[in-house]
C-alpha cells in the first residue's frame, strides 16, 4: 500500500472531495426522512430518486432499491437508522469488484499503462499524478506523449513529467500515435524503466476509428514486450454523470479496459457515478482524482468511499 502522503492528510482530501456529493445526497436524504421511524415506500422512493440524482444510474440504482425492499420484506420493521447501514453494506458490496491490486512494489518490471479516455477528462494530469507516486516509491518512470492531436497536449505532458521527475518521449504534433507508443517503449526497454505510461488522444468521432486506433498502438507495444500493456486505464471524468456512463460503454467495447480512474470527484455533487460504473462495467475503479495538485489522486478504497459518503450524515 502507497504512504505518499499520510493517511490523515488523504483521509482529509478524500472527505473534502467528496463534499459535494455527501452535501446534496444526505441534506436531500435526511429532509425524505424526516419525522420517519421506519422505512416504508415513501423512504424508498425519496432514496431511488436520490440515488439517480447522484448518478448512480437506473440499472444500479434499481439493484440496491430492490435489494433494500427484499430487506424490508423480510424483516418488516426497519429504522431508517438501520437503512444507513443496509445501504452502506449494498454500496460496499457493489464496488467489490474494485478491490484492485494497488501501486506496489510487487508489479512486473517493465509494468506498462496504456492511459485512454476522450479529451479533457484529466488523462495528462492523472498521468502526471502517477508518475509522481511511482517515483516517490523508487520506480523509474518514462512517459510517451502520444496524444499528437493537440499541440498543447505533449508540452501539458512534458510539465508534468519535469515536476513529477519522469522522462517525456515525445516525437512531435500529428506523428502516428502507434509511432510515438513504439518509441516509448524502446526508450523505456533501453534506460531500464520501470514504469511506462502512455498518453493517448482518444478521440471518439467514430467507434470504429478509435477501436482500430487502440489496436494499432497495442499490437505496437506488444511487438516490443508481448505482455503489455499491463493496464489499460480508462479515465473519466465523474463531474460529467451520465456522459461517463456513455464514455465507459464506449471504450470498454473498443479496448480491453482493465482499471478506471474517475476525476474530478472534487468539484461534483455526481460521485455516485463511481458506484454505477464500477457496478455497470465490472472493471475495478483503481484511482479517483480530488483536485488538480499532484497529490490529488487516490488509490480508491470502497470502505473509504462509502464511509465518506456518510460522513457527517448524523451531523
Ligand atoms: N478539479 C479537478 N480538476 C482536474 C482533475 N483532474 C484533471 N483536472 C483538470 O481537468 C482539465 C483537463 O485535464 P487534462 O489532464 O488536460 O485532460 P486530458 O485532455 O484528458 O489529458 C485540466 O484543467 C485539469 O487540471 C481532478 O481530479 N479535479
Ligand atoms: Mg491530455
Amino acid at each position: 500500500m502507497l504512504t505518499f502522503f499520510s493517511y490523515k492528510a488523504k483521509k482529509e482530501a478524500f472527505d473534502q472531495g467528496m463534499a459535494k456529493t455527501r452535501r446534496s445526497f444526505w441534506t436531500q436524504f435526511s429532509k425524505a426522512v424526516a419525522g420517519k421511524s421506519q422505512v416504508d415506500d415513501v423512504v424508498l422512493d425519496a432514496l431511488e430518486e436520490l440515488l439517480i440524482a447522484a448518478d448512480v444510474g437506473v440499472a444500479t440504482t434499481v439493484k440496491i432499491i430492490e435489494r433494500l425492499e427484499q430487506r424490508v420484506a423480510r424483516d418488516k420493521y426497519l429504522t431508517t437508522t438501520e437503512l444507513d447501514q443496509l445501504l452502506k453494506e449494498e454500496m460496499a458490496e457493489l464496488l467489490v469488484a474494485s478491490n484492485s491490486p494497488q501501486v506496489a512494489d510487487s508489479l512486473p518490471i517493465p509494468y506498462v499503462i496504456l492511459v485512454v479516455g476522450v479529451n479533457g477528462v484529466g488523462k495528462t494530469t492523472t498521468i502526471g499524478k502517477l508518475a509522481a507516486q511511482y517515483r516517490q516509491i523508487g520506480q523509474q518512470v518514462i512517459l510517451g506523449a502520444a496524444d499528437t492531436f493537440r499541440a498543447a497536449a505533449i508540452d501539458q505532458l512534458q510539465q508534468w513529467g519535469k515536476r513529477a521527475g519522469a522522462v517525456v518521449v515525445a516525437c512531435g504534433r500529428h506523428k502516428d500515435p502507434a509511432a510515438v507508443a513504439h518509441e516509448t517503449i524502446q526508450e523505456g526497454l533501453r534506460v531500464k524503466a520501470d514504469v511506462m505510461i502512455i498518453d493517448t488522444a482518444g478521440r471518439l468521432h467514430t467507434k470504429v476509428h478509435l477501436m482500430q486506433e487502440l489496436a494499432k498502438i497495442r499490437r505496437t507495444i506488444q511487438k516490443l514486450i508481448p505482455e503489455a500493456p499491463h493496464e489499460v486505464l480508462l479515465v473519466l471524468d465523474g463531474s460529467t454523470g451520465q456522459n461517463a456512463f456513455v464514455q465507459a460503454e464506449a471504450f470498454t467495447k473498443a479496448t480491453a479496459v482493465t482499471a478506471l480512474a474517475i476525476t474530478k470527484l472534487d468539484g461534483t455533487a455526481k460521485g455516485g457515478v463511481v458506484l454505477g460504473i464500477a457496478d455497470q462495467f465490472q472493471v475495478p475503479v483503481k484511482y479517483i482524482g480530488v483536485g488538480e495538485g499532484i497529490t490529488d489522486l487516490q488509490v480508491f478504497d470502497r470502505h473509504a468511499f462509502v464511509e465518506s459518503l456518510f460522513a457527517g450524515r448524523s451531523a
